[in-house]
């Protein structure tokens, strides 16, 4: 039994990512919309979903979509009114649905009132909010690099100071150093929770404590975001504001980490430490780059997932709870980069699927994914829409590089690849909206992959997807059993135990485009199969020859 102390509905829970932008559009504009997204909670209800993580709604000029907020009290025009978001939570109440709100407060956009007020002078009220720095002989105060492509320091001709973004220049890094600031922050996360929210989802947390010596780059350039992380006062600021704000509601929080190295994840999630119930980590996330360089790619043994995604269920065992996901809004199609989208979509998508149902933690799940959309085609820089892709290009002009081999990498490592319309039918834009055109392209491939079709077929992804929360709804031991590899050095099958008192099960998972046999010490011939994406009998014996990309769970008792 798992003491009662330590079941919580976020463990149980399993969210649901909506991208606002690209979910369902009511008005008609060619961008989505909280009437849009009201108008689908049938459909998130229907698939199991307790929880939505909604990306950033709040006011902003959208340099960075969303994630570049000018008024946090208010709702982004396109996206309509705060009575429309009323409107959708209480949608939600009445379903049994809760919301987790995007909190992003390591910046703000530059048309927030405080930046506006802080370039006015060195001693207005709000200067102090932001993060400000002489130059150093006639150049940026150092060698700190954008995640967006150049230096983090903009100028302020004004005053002849630079002042710190990390992201855009139009999201200038707030100073947390400042308690006033801190204190309006906590504030304004006051006014969503008592308005009824359940949670944050917090936009690179993990990036809020700067090093008051910004430490130079130097050799360390190409991780420099873990240089940025875990700054001094990281926790001393999540300990604060869970003392100001969190401990006083029944939510759920989950911090986006980047550059938390494993051994550091207790400290943000650890039961004890008052700060967080979750993070996301990027380790797995990251597999198919290039340490540090995101626009290049390298293969990775299947041996190296299991390695990290073994470590953090190790790590957050008795202390803290994990997150899994495989994608969101930052990265290519899930299906694309751990599957195979072509002959194999159906089968991966469920194996994956299947894989972060059947971990310990809490599953999230981005929008599409239910339905196995891929990675889109862009002919050109025009298609793209993603700040961080443009100013790459950008910078890949001035440097004279080769512009074309530029848009054959984007194909693969784009973010606009999530990003692309919800595929709701076969009509016009997929059923996403009655436009002539849509913010960013619909992918042509949605006459085949929409919800509509996945409905009609009992064999869909969505049915598979359906299915599969149930049974980890069933099944509590999924959720809180422990890990155990079998097979631990096989490159084509991720196979493991979920043990859980008297109760054991198998989950087969292959990541291969062949046929793969794959020996059990168990006899399987007394196992019952709760699921699995093939249509084939229950397996037998000591040993299963596995599918392409087949997946399974076994129950054996
Ligand atoms: O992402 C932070 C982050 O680390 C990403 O920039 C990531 O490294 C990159 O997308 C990988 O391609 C968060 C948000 O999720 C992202 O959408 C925002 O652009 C960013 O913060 C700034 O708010």
């Amino acid at each position: 039994m798992i003491p009662e102390n330590q079941r919580k509905w976020w463990k149980e829970a399993v969210v649901y990512q909506i991208y606002p932008r690209s979910f369902m559009d009511s008005d008609d504009d060619g961008k989505g919309d909280l009437k849009g997204i009201t108008s689908k909670l049938d459909y998130i209800k229907d698939l199991g979903i307790d929880v939505i993580w909604l990306g950033p709604v709040y006011k902003s000029p959208n340099d960075d979509m969303g994630y570049d907020i000018s008024d946090y009290y208010d709702i982004m025009d396109d996206f309509g009114t705060m009575e429309d978001f009323d409107e959708l939570l209480a949608g939600m109440k009445e379903r049994g649905l809760r919301l987790v709100m995007d909190l992003v407060v390591n910046h703000s956009s530059d048309e927030h009132q405080w930046f506006r007020e802080a370039l006015k002078s060195k001693d207005n009220r709000y200067r102090d909010y932001y993060i400000w720095k002489q130059p150093l002989n006639g150049d940026p105060p150092n060698d700190w690099l954008s995640f967006f492509s150049g230096s983090a320091w903009e100028l302020d001709e004004t005053s002849g100071e630079y002042y710190l973004h990390l992201f855009s220049k139009k999201q200038p890094d707030l100073n947390w150093e400042n308690p006033e600031l801190r204190q309006e922050i906590y504030k304004m996360m006051k006014f969503w929770l008592d308005k009824g929210v359940d949670g944050f989802r917090m936009d690179v947390i993990s990036l809020i404590s700067k090093y008051q010596d910004f430490p130079s780059l130097n050799e360390g350039q190409n991780n420099f975001r873990n240089i940025y992380a875990n700054g001094p006062r990281v926790h001393e600021f999540l300990q604060e504001m869970n003392r100001e704000v969190l401990q006083h509601y029944d939510i759920m929080t989950v911090g986006e980490a980047v550059g938390v190295p494993l051994d550091e994840a207790p400290l943000y999630v650890g039961a004890d430490r008052n700060e967080l119930n979750m993070i996301f980590h990027f380790e797995h996330i990251d597999i198919d780059r290039v340490p540090g360089q995101f626009f290049t790619h390298r293969n990775w043994p299947l041996t190296e997932l299991k390695k990290i995604i073994v470590e953090w269920d190790q790590v957050l065992r008795d202390n803290g709870w994990n997150s899994i996901y495989l994608g969101n809004h930052d990265w290519p199609r899930t299906v694309s980069r751990f599957g195979n989208d072509t002959k194999y979509r159906v089968e991966s998508a469920k194996m994956l699927a299947t894989l972060i149902m059947s971990l310990r933690g809490t599953p999230y799940v981005y929008n599409g994914d239910e339905i196995g959309m891929t990675n889109c085609h862009f002919n050109s820089i025009d298609e793209f829409k993603d700040i961080q892709t443009l100013n790459a290009y950008n910078e890949a002009a001035d440097n004279g590089a080769d512009l074309d081999e530029f848009i054959r990498g984007q194909n693969r490592f784009s973010r606009d690849h999530a990003r692309t319309p919800m595929q709701w039918d076969d009509s016009k834009n997929a059923g996403f909206s009655e436009a002539d055109s849509t913010w960013l392209k619909v992918n042509p491939n949605y006459t085949d992959i929409n919800v509509a079709a996945d409905v009609e077929n009992p064999n869909s992804i969505l049915n598979y997807y359906r299915k599969l929360i149930r049974l980890r709804k069933d099944n509590p031991d999924l959720v809180y059993g422990e890990m155990e590899l079998i097979e631990e050095g096989n490159e084509k099958v991720f196979a493991f135990y979920r043990r859980f008192e008297n109760k054991t099960k198998i989950v087969l998972l292959s990541f291969s485009d062949d046929t793969t046999e794959i020996p059990i010490d168990d006899d399987l011939s007394d196992g019952k199969m709760l699921i699995s994406n093939y249509d084939k009998p229950s397996p037998t014996g000591n040993s299963i020859v596995l599918d392409p990309y087949e997946a399974m769970i076994i129950d054996l008792e």
